[in-house]
This record gives structure tokens, sequence and C-alpha cells, in this order.
């Protein structure tokens, strides 16, 4: 199959109509399909049980689909007796480190068993993965899986939103919630859908009039928001800056409009790139202080953070 082809299905299987599905199912509270792990650390690899706890209304289960979130990587599944294992890989949105420095830029999307589980019975649907070391501690990833019977199929594939928790919800998508690596201090900061991981400021050499500040900023919700501005101890105002490469030049352009976060992405604000700028800078930063700042977002409001001061250079911000 064609990449083109493989990315159309996968889209199909998920995006049936939800409501007409809902219809169908009017049974009271149901045990969900989950992972049996719901907590893992960011730069491990995690191993993934399904588990699958009944057929649809007591029809069969004929075959499982679960679609893996960006951010996970270098996934196998586990083959199961008596079951057929399908696989559709497709490219990440970027590429990851993985294990010893190799870079990945596509691998397994979607996992398809096929097979027969009596309606009666539980069972359950493993696999490996990578979890990247740029995946946000804090946050939670979404796996969701299209169970499919002799007659009907349920769909796990609801995400909450905002406020919402997954308990909430009828059919929800598995969920895995990140931890941060071991000795590494979660600086993770959010509000609403909005999770801020690791926000640092390049400490300013004397004189400096602006300071550059990045971070990583994640969508977990299933509306767009936008990073419109914020504030910065020490600085008059705060801009949000693009850096690019034209004709071999940086340039610097602020962005009046801030920059969309849509659901489900990860936006890296780094050297180089988007990069949040305190200008009129009234001090300066030295390495291992802590400032203190607030980040306005559309929807999801202010949120106040902390910043480290990391060490000048390191292709720092160059005006
Ligand atoms: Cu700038």
């Amino acid at each position: 199959m064609s990449k083109h082809l493989t990315e159309l299905a996968m889209k199909s299987i998920f995006t049936l109509s939800l409501s007409a599905f809902a219809a169908a199912i009017a049974t009271p509270a149901r045990a969900h399909v989950t992972l049996e792990q719901q907590e893992a650390t960011v730069g491990k690899s995690y191993k993934a049980v399904l588990v699958v706890p009944h057929g649809c209304n007591g029809s069969a289960t004929t075959s499982i689909t679960v679609r893996i979130p960006e951010g996970v990587i270098a996934v196998k599944p586990m083959p199961k007796p008596g079951w057929t294992v399908e696989i559709a890989k497709a490219k990440y949105d970027k590429a990851y480190t993985f294990m010893h420095g190799i870079k990945l830029s596509e691998g397994v999307r979607e996992i398809t068993w096929k097979g027969k589980l009596d309606g009666a019975h539980f069972d359950e649907f493993a696999f490996l993965g990578f979890l990247a070391d740029v995946l946000p501690a804090g946050s939670t990833l979404y796996f969701p899986v299209v169970q499919e019977c002799e007659r009907g199929a349920e769909r796990w594939i609801e995400i909450p939103e905002a406020g919402q928790s997954s308990h909430d919800l009828k059919s929800p998508a598995p969920a895995l919630h990140l931890a941060a690596a071991k000795g590494v201090p979660a600086t993770t900061f959010r509000i609403g859908s909005i999770v801020v991981a690791s926000p640092y400021l390049r400490a300013t050499p004397p004189g400096a009039q602006v300071a550059g500040g990045y971070m990583t900023l994640t969508n977990t919700g299933s509306t767009t928001d936008r990073l419109t501005g914020g504030t910065l101890d020490q600085v008059r105002r705060l801009e949000i800056h693009e850096m690019t490469m034209t004709d071999n030049v940086m340039r610097m352009r602020a962005m009046p409009n801030g920059i969309e976060i849509r659901p489900g992405e990860t936006i890296e604000l780094k050297s180089g790139g988007y990069h949040i700028m305190g200008m009129e800078l009234q001090g300066s930063f030295t390495e291992g202080q802590i400032v203190k700042g607030t980040l306005q977002f559309e929807k999801a409001g202010t949120l106040d953070i902390e910043y480290a001061v990391r060490p000048i250079g390191g292709g720092g911000h160059r005006h």
C-alpha cells in the first residue's frame, strides 16, 4: 500500500460518524478498553498492553486496531497465537532521537490484530514502543482503538476536552500519562489543555537589551489555541518572534498574531525558530537564576511559569 493510501485508510477508520455510532450503543456503564500500565517515563521504552474487556454487546471481537500517537517511536507489535497482525507505517511529523542517538523519521503508526475473541471473554494485545525524550512530561498521550465485532463495532477514540476527564466520556481512547525522566526536575506548567515544558532563557551578556526564551508547547485538547504574548520579570515587554533563513541570512520577525497550536500538536520554541523575546531588558539574566513570567493563551488563559537561565552561547539569539 502506498503511503498516501495508508494515510487515507488510517483517517477513515477513525473518523467514521461518531453520532450514528453513539446512538447504536445505548448500553449503561461498561468497562473500557484501557492500557494496563497508564503511566510511563519519557525517554524510555514502554510496553503497552491493551486490555479488551468484552465484545460489542455480546458479539465476538474480530479485530483490534490501535493508532500510535506522535512521539511514540520504534513501535513493534507482539504477535498473538491465533491472530494475524498488520502494521501501517508512515512518516512522523518530525525526526526523533531514539537510543544511541539514532534519528527515526518514520515507523509504525497503526497496528491491527485480526482473529476471534468471544464476546464474554477478555484478552490483551501488546506492543513495544519508545517514548521520545521530547514528549512533555506531565502530558497525556492517547491511543485511539477501534474494536470490530461480528456485529457492530466499538470506537474507543474520544479524547477529553479541557476540564473534562476520561471518566466523563462514553468511549474514551486509552490514555498514558507521561512522567519526567528520573533525575530531571519536572519543569512542566499547564493550564487547560496547554502544557509548557522546560522553559528557559539564555543568560545575557553585559549591556544586552533583549533576551530570548525557549520552551515546548503542547496542545492536549481538541481545539486550536494560540500563544499570544505574556510578561517576563525584568523586561518592559514580551514579543513572539520567528527566526528564518532567507538567502543565507538569519532574519527575525515579530509575530503579532502569536503562534497557533493545533490539537495534539507540539511546538518547540528553540534557537533558530520560534522564540519569545524579552524587550528593553532592565537588568541581566545569569546562569542558574529562576525568572518568573506569564504566558497568555487565547483560549486557555494566563499561565504563570518559571524559566531556568541557561549559559550564553549554544547558538544563542543574535540581533
Ligand atoms: Cu527575537
